[in-house]
């Protein structure tokens, strides 16, 4: 597709402009066509980027290894330019925007010679609804269009739809320029001099260096969350790291919820759960964002932006995900897992037995006995939404899905409740100030430490935290507002022996079901000092192998235990100085005082 196709001045003007500054030797415009797929995953088939797998397995998907520098998303190279670094705070890495320009021109000039500039116009939401938005990625990554065709809805039709309106440009580079004759390697990308950048003001993102996952699908983290929260709270409305299901009861009632939980804590799990209660039915909306709007009736609207899923791959097996598997199983693409020797793959935990010989995400043999991994803890799978066999009804409404609760939490070994519920919006807004978790491998960094993530949006907040609190509490102040009610989970207590105390997975519709009485006044409650908690009996552990002796114990509240995590949460809040809302302060004390007295 040609230049010809757009009349969008500014769209014209910026690929211009772009291509003088990057020097690619051609620039080709995406259409989104199954030919045009075709042509780049031959592309990189033919740079050996991309294994073709085999076609009986897995039709039309492919394998691919990264460089082993660049795994995952890089938080300390992650900046926000705002004009006053105030407005970035203190959760975020600020850097001035004129010196980050200088600094990011001089790093693009010529950064793409030997290699071709793609332009994918990209819609995230559904096309022509009036909450999606435009975005229009430059890459010199064939891996990045491939990818973005998946995730996103891409190529001529956003186009058509553009017109002559306004888009977020998202400039994107693996940082290696290639000299005359110079062979490429199969995952370029500049290790070294990673740069994630976001102009908040601007509504524009650069990203330099690297070719993975967060950092370089600029529609997904960079845009629908860090850009996406900026705007929202301008114009009152919710970015959030939320998955969206929906949710029917024996009786056909059906609702939505949206759940927050850090990177790889369940999100995409949880999504797509296949219930072990009969006759309860999950459907899935999407499995990372939900950007939320109010209706006329007061209610908060929630739409997935994607189009597709970019999964975490170890643990992901037909006993916990089925869905996510099936999804899979075709016109997917794997990034770090391992491949068998008939053209498959294979991650930790997809099956039982481990396959006799593999090639390991580092391109080494690897066997049953190997001390490496055969797939990295951060591999994913790209594979397109409508693939998912549980994929709902209204996943593409363009006017989104009533949300009827909000859940936030995290991967928390000891202490913190299977489950409980906020008094109110306002102790909810505390409660998802309060997230905490372990560190993962879905970022660079030492896995295991038990961090802050309000919300599971610190890495994705593109403004100040503290005013970001005081946006969700605003939220709840909306007049003739319905607002979800809002409860706070945790999969992942352990025993003495590291093993996990509630079995999760299918099982966590035991707690959803209990969630979804709470929103209709059929489940019971009582108050503790952390929030409301299920009576006893009030979970259903119908057909089971779990007692309600084994239930009080992940459901017990610790009381010196949270006095401790009382005194953290102040020196966590002491951050935010001047920006902390005072509402939460107030819940802070309020919660201090409940644990005292109880
Ligand atoms: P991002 O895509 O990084 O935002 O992650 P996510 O929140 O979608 O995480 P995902 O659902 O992919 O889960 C990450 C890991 O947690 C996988 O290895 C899962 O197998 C594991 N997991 C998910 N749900 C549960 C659960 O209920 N219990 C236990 N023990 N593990 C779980
Ligand atoms: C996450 O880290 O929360 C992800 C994966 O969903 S990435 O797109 O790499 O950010
Ligand atoms: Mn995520």
């Amino acid at each position: 597709m040609s230049d010809t196709l757009t009349t969008n001045k500014k769209l014209l003007a910026w690929v211009k402009e772009v291509e003088q500054l990057c020097s690619p030797d051609s620039v080709y415009w995406c259409n989104g066509s199954q030919e045009e797929y075709t042509m780049l995953t031959d592309t990189l088939v033919k740079s050996g980027t991309f294994v073709k797998l085999n076609e009986d397995k897995k039709p039309n998907s492919f394998y691919c290894k990264s460089d082993p520098a660049d795994v995952a998303r890089v938080e300390d190279r992650t900046f926000i330019c705002s004009e006053k670094p105030e407005d970035a705070g203190p959760t975020n890495n600020w850097f001035d925007p004129k010196a980050m320009k200088e600094k990011l021109n001089s790093l693009f000039k010529g950064c793409m010679k030997g290699r071709t500039m793609y332009v994918i116009p990209f819609s995230m939401g559904p096309l022509g609804s009036d909450i999606a938005y435009i975005g229009v990625e430059i890459t010199d990554s064939a891996y990045v269009a491939c990818s973005l065709r998946i995730t996103t809805r891409m190529g001529k039709k956003v186009l058509d739809i553009l017109g002559d309106g306004d888009f977020v440009p998202c400039l994107h580079s693996v940082g290696v320029p290639l000299k005359a004759n110079q062979e490429d390697v199969a995952w370029p990308c500049n290790a070294e001099n990673k740069y994630i950048v976001h102009f908040p003001e601007e509504k524009a993102i650069w990203s330099f260096g690297s070719g993975y996952g967060g950092n370089a699908l600029l529609g997904k983290k960079c845009f629908a969350l860090r850009i996406a929260s900026y705007m929202a709270r301008q114009e009152g409305w919710l970015a959030e790291h939320m998955l969206i299901l929906g949710i029917t009861n024996p009786e056909g009632e059906k609702k939505y919820m949206a759940a927050a939980f850090p990177s790889a804590c369940g999100k995409t799990n949880l999504a797509m759960l296949t219930p072990s209660l009969p006759d309860w039915k999950i459907e899935t909306v999407g499995d990372d964002i939900a950007w939320m709007k109010f209706g006329d009736d007061g209610k908060l609207y929630a739409i997935n932006p994607e189009a597709g899923f970019f999964g975490v791959a170890p643990g992901t097996s037909m006993h916990t995900n089925p869905n996510a598997i099936l999804s899979l199983h075709s016109n997917s693409i794997f990034t770090n897992v391992a491949l068998t020797p008939d053209g498959d793959v294979w991650w930790e935990g997809l099956t039982k037995e481990k396959p006799a010989k593999l090639t390991n995400w580092l391109g080494n043999e690897w066997t049953p006995d190997s001390s490496e991994y055969a797939a990295h803890p951060n591999s994913r799978f790209t594979a397109p939404a409508n693939q998912c066999p549980v994929i709902d009804d209204r996943w593409e409404d363009p006017k989104g899905v009533p949300i009827s609760a909000i859940l936030f939490g995290g991967r928390r070994e000891s202490f913190v409740p299977l489950v409980y519920e906020a008094f109110d919006w306002s102790h909810g807004t505390f409660m998802g100030s309060i997230v905490s978790s372990e560190q993962t491998a879905a970022s660079e960094g030492k896995v295991g430490n038990i961090c802050h993530d309000p919300f599971a949006m610190l890495p994705f907040c593109g403004y100040n935290m503290g005013d970001y609190f005081q946006h969700w509490l605003d939220i709840g102040k909306k007049e003739g507002a319905h607002l979800p009610k809002i409860f706070y989970v945790n999969w992942f207590r352990k025993d003495e022996n590291g093993r996990f105390l509630w079995p999760g997975f299918g099982e966590n519709i035991r707690v959803l079901k209990w969630i979804f009485g709470r929103t209709n006044e059929a489940a019971t409650a009582e108050k503790t000092a952390l929030g409301y908690m299920p009576t006893k009996g009030a979970i259903d552990l119908t057909d089971m192998d779990f007692t309600e002796d084994e239930l009080r114990k992940i459901l017990n509240v610790d009381k010196e235990r949270w006095l401790a995590e009382v005194k953290e949460i102040r020196e966590f809040y002491k951050k935010f100085e001047n920006k902390l809302p005072k509402g939460l302060t107030k819940q802070v004390d309020a919660l201090e005082l409940r644990l005292k007295n109880s």
